[in-house]
């Protein structure tokens, strides 16, 4: 409520100032979307971005996680398609004729997600909502009057709003081939960029803006710290939005709001962060990536504890096909998590990072960073499977309160060890989804827990289990 009483100045000392709201550092888990018409093609080699796919077939080159030749796009573009067949035909095949955006929310809403974030404009500069300055490039170029034809912000914004499900857009400051972007920098923003992205703002009042696609200007040409400050003083979501750091200058620019991650959370931050990354490789859907490219349920459950154990936010995207559907494998991944977080969310939502957050088996070895994204296992390497010699992490920790939750990717047998926790004459122990308060003794600095037998139904959940400490 307070946010809005104060006047922020259109410089980032004023802006990095507001408070961030904190529904969004409370919320932990939320649901990424790209879609749009590189839906269609839905194709990128593995390890790459599939939305990409006009800028890989124009520039025919490439870059990911990877060795590429660089014409791979181009190539698959011209034996599928043709020669004469160009990107913005694509718009067109961009049906969403199987879209329901009340199945999409229930489907978040089943997932255990707090937020979502939608692409209401990628790079390639397509909108999925009508909107006037799309087609100042010289044809048509939005979801109103292209392929589906229909206000798909304004639909899932509407479906997701009569959720508990906070709804976030993600907008593309830049776009490669909007001819004023190629000639006319200034033009671009103050006739292209600033009016869309305030026409967005006031039509779906989002609660969330991602922003990005800042990197190839500096935040005075893009006259973000305006934008900005318009957006905290005067606009209609000035009390409660929240944003993030993508505002000119590329990633590490940390200045608006949260800060964000991608594919790379191995750090902490004073500040609420978010790490963003698909189930695979890619954020638009990839019919080139099989089912041992995604991350398996265990693996995204324990990205999450992993992330939220250092006081971040997951955004864990999904790429829906062109027709509206969601592919079933993430649609299972989605209701896996959920029914995780039905019996552990407590030790997630609404918490804390503990100053002890990880408990290291092995001394107190760090764990070397792998850049194992493909198959994702790298954090099943730190926690269940690591490499012979490598120290595990244990235990994550999350804080509520008076309350310790510590979380344990395996089942221990029998009696579970919490180093550096001392108990009180009241402190009780007890295991999420199961009855009853289990029995510990204290030596020195630590706590010798007794986990009960139980057999593969009798588990509370999968996954990972979480004992409470109050
Ligand atoms: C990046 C973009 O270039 C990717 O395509 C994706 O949208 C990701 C979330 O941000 O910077």
């Amino acid at each position: 409520l307070t946010y809005a009483q104060q006047k922020y100045l259109p410089t980032w000392e004023s802006i990095d100032k507001r408070p961030i709201p904190q529904w969004f550092d409370d919320a932990k888990f939320g649901i990424f979307i790209h879609w749009g018409p590189y839906s269609v093609p839905a194709w990128s080699p593995k390890g790459t971005y599939s939305e990409w796919y006009q800028y890989w077939m124009q520039s025919r080159s490439l870059f990911g996680n990877g060795n590429f030749k660089g014409d791979e796009v181009y190539q698959h573009h011209r034996k599928t398609y043709g020669d004469h067949f160009n990107y913005y035909q694509f718009g067109d095949m961009f049906m969403a004729d199987q879209f329901d955006a009340d199945e999409w929310a229930a489907l978040f809403e089943e997932a255990g997600a707090k937020y979502i974030v939608l692409t209401s404009k990628h790079h390639d500069g397509f909108t999925l909502w009508p909107n006037q300055q799309a087609n100042d490039r010289g044809y048509k170029w939005n979801s109103m009057e292209v392929g589906p034809k229909r206000d798909l912000v304004g639909e899932l914004s509407t479906a997701v709003n009569k959720t508990s499900v906070k709804m976030g857009l993600y907008y593309s400051l830049y776009e490669w081939y909007h001819p004023w972007w190629q000639n006319d920098k200034k033009r671009f923003v103050d006739e292209h960029f600033i009016p869309q992205f305030k026409d967005l703002v006031q039509t779906y009042e989002p609660e969330l803006i991602w922003g990005d696609g800042d990197w190839d200007l500096k935040p005075e040409d893009w006259k973000t710290p305006e934008v900005i400050a318009w957006l905290f003083n005067e606009s209609k979501v000035k009390d409660k939005v929240v944003i993030n750091d993508r505002w000119g200058d590329g990633v590490r620019f940390h200045h608006g709001g949260y800060y964000t991650t991608e594919y790379g959370a191995h750090e902490e931050y004073d500040k609420p962060w978010e790490e963003c990354r698909g189930m695979g490789f890619s954020f638009g859907y990839n019919q080139n990536e099989d089912a041992s490219d995604y991350n398996s349920t265990r693996a995204l459950i324990l990205l999450l504890i992993d992330v939220v154990s250092r006081g971040g936010n997951l955004l864990l995207d999904i790429g829906p096909d062109a027709r509206g559907n969601i592919p079933p494998i993430m649609q299972q991944r989605l209701k896996d998590m959920g029914a995780w977080l039905k019996v552990n969310g407590e030790a997630i939502y609404g918490t804390k990072k503990w100053d002890k957050n990880v408990q290291w088996s092995v001394g107190d070895q760090k764990f070397e960073k792998t850049t194992h994204y493909l198959g994702g296992d790298y954090i099943l390497k730190q926690t269940v499977n690591p490499e012979p010699g490598k120290a595990v992490k244990e235990l994550f920790f999350t804080s509520k309160g008076n309350d310790l939750y510590a979380i344990s990717p395996k089942y221990p047998k029998g009696k579970l060890i919490i180093k550096g926790v001392k108990p009180s004459k009241n402190t009780k122990v007890t295991l999420l989804g199961y009855e009853g308060e289990l029995s510990y003794i204290k030596e020195g600095k630590k706590m010798i827990v007794d986990v009960p037998f139980l057999t593969f139904d009798e588990l509370p959940c999968q996954h990972a289990w979480t004992f409470k400490i109050s």
